[in-house]
C-alpha cells in the first residue's frame, strides 16, 4: 500500500520541445491562427487550471462535485462493484488527466465505506499536478488506507501498460471535468472508440460533460472576472518566450471567449490590438539544418485559436457513446442540470 509513481514511454525533453516548435510554426503560419490546448498545462498551466476551479464562475467543477456528494455511493453500489461480488478482488480506478483529485475523492470515499478493494491509478502528464494530488489525497485520507500508483505520461500508453500489467482486474476508468470538450466531436468519437478497444467487456467508463445551456453562463465561466482565464491563456505565450525564444508582448493580446452555436463549443481566442511581427528563435541543433528564423505577422485585430471547450446534449453523449460500442447504464446531472456524468459499460 502507499503511493507509487511509473513515467510510461519515453518522456524526451527534446522531441517533445521539437514537436511543440513545429506545432507553433504551423498554428501561426496558418491564415487563421491556433494553437493548441494540449499545450496550456506545463507546470505553471496546471497550477492556473486549478485556481480556475476555485472560482464561483467557472461552474463545471462545483456541479460535478455535487453530482458526486449526491450520487457517489449510488454509483458504486449500481455500476463499481466487481460483478461476481467477490470482494476480495481488487478493482483499478483509472483517472484520466486527475488534477487535483478534489471530486474524485468523494469517488474513493464511497468506494472504502462500501469495502470495494482499489488501486487508485490517476494518470496525467504534468509531475507537479500528479504531486500536489499525492499530497491532497495523503491528507485527505488516514493512513495505509489508499493504495495509490500515479502515472505520467500520454494516457492511451498509460491505460495499455495497466492493462497488461493487471490483465484479470476489472476497470474502472473515469474520465471525468469535461475534459473530453477539448476535443472535437470527431476526436471525442475516435478517443472513446480506442479507450474501448482497450478495454475488457464488462469494465466501466464513467465520463463527465459538460451541458448546453444559456450562453452568458458559459461566456462568464470562460472570461472571469478575477482574470484567471486571461491568465490561463497567456501563459502559452510566457511558455512559448521561454522554451521556443518567442518575443511575444503579453500587453499586445487581449483574451476572448465565446460561445459559438454551430459547433456547440465555448471558443477562447487571444486578439492581438496592433499590428506586430513576433520572432521565433533559431534552433542551435544544426543536425537537419534547421537554421532557419521564423516571423509571424499580426494584423491588428487579428485572432489566435486557443481553445474549444465542447458542450453537450444527454442525447448527444449516449449516441456518441453508442457509436463508439458501449452501453449506458446511467446519467447523473446536478441540481440544476448544467452538467452530467454517465455511467457505462463495453
Ligand atoms: C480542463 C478542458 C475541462 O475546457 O472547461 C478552463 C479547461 N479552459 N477554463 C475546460 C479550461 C478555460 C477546461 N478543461
Amino acid at each position: 500500500t502507499g503511493f507509487r509513481l511509473t513515467v510510461v514511454g519515453e518522456q524526451d525533453d527534446t522531441t517533445e520541445k521539437l514537436k511543440f516548435r513545429e506545432h507553433v510554426i504551423a498554428g501561426l503560419t496558418n491564415p487563421t491562427k491556433a494553437l493548441s490546448s494540449v499545450y496550456f498545462y506545463d507546470d505553471r498551466g496546471s497550477e492556473l487550471y486549478a485556481k480556475i476551479t476555485d472560482l464561483e464562475e467557472y461552474y463545471l467543477t462545483e456541479s460535478e462535485r455535487e453530482i458526486f456528494e449526491s450520487y457517489a455511493n449510488d454509483m458504486v453500489t449500481t455500476h463499481f462493484c466487481p460483478r461476481n461480488a467477490k470482494r476480495n478482488e481488487i478493482i483499478n480506478i483509472v483517472e484520466l488527466g486527475a488534477g487535483d483529485g478534489r471530486k474524485t475523492r468523494l469517488l474513493l470515499k464511497a468506494l472504502i465505506s462500501h469495502r470495494v478493494k482499489f488501486e487508485y491509478i490517476p494518470i496525467d502528464i504534468s509531475r507537479k499536478a500528479m504531486a500536489n494530488l499525492f499530497r491532497s489525497m495523503d491528507k485527505a485520507f488516514p493512513k495505509n488506507v489508499l493504495n495509490v500508483h500515479g502515472l505520467i505520461g500520454n494516457y492511451l500508453e498509460c491505460l495499455r501498460y495497466i492493462f497488461l500489467q493487471h490483465p484479470s482486474r476489472e476497470n474502472v476508468v473515469a474520465f471525468i471535468g469535461s475534459s473530453i470538450g477539448n476535443f472535437s466531436s470527431q476526436q471525442a468519437s475516435h478517443f472513446l472508440q480506442k479507450l474501448r478497444a482497450q478495454m475488457k467487456p464488462r469494465d466501466v467508463l464513467l465520463l463527465g460533460t459538460d451541458l448546453r445551456k444559456d450562453a452568458r453562463v458559459m461566456q462568464k465561466a470562460y472570461s472571469d472576472s478575477a482574470g484567471v482565464t486571461r491568465e490561463f491563456n497567456l501563459n502559452l505565450l510566457i511558455r512559448m518566450n521561454k522554451e521556443l525564444g518567442t518575443n511575444f508582448d503579453l500587453k499586445k493580446f487581449e483574451h476572448v471567449a465565446v460561445y459559438n452555436p454551430e459547433i456547440g463549443a465555448m471558443e477562447s481566442f487571444l486578439v492581438c490590438t496592433e499590428a506586430h511581427c513576433i520572432s521565433m528563435a533559431t534552433t542551435e541543433s544544426g543536425s537537419k539544418g534547421s537554421t532557419t528564423s521564423h516571423h509571424f505577422m499580426f494584423k491588428q485585430f487579428e485572432r489566435i485559436h486557443m481553445e474549444c471547450s465542447h458542450k453537450y446534449t444527454p442525447d448527444l453523449i449516449s449516441e456518441m457513446l453508442h457509436t463508439a460500442g458501449y452501453q449506458v447504464r446511467d446519467q447523473y446531472f446536478d441540481n440544476r442540470q448544467w452538467f452530467m456524468d454517465t455511467v457505462s459499460v463495453v
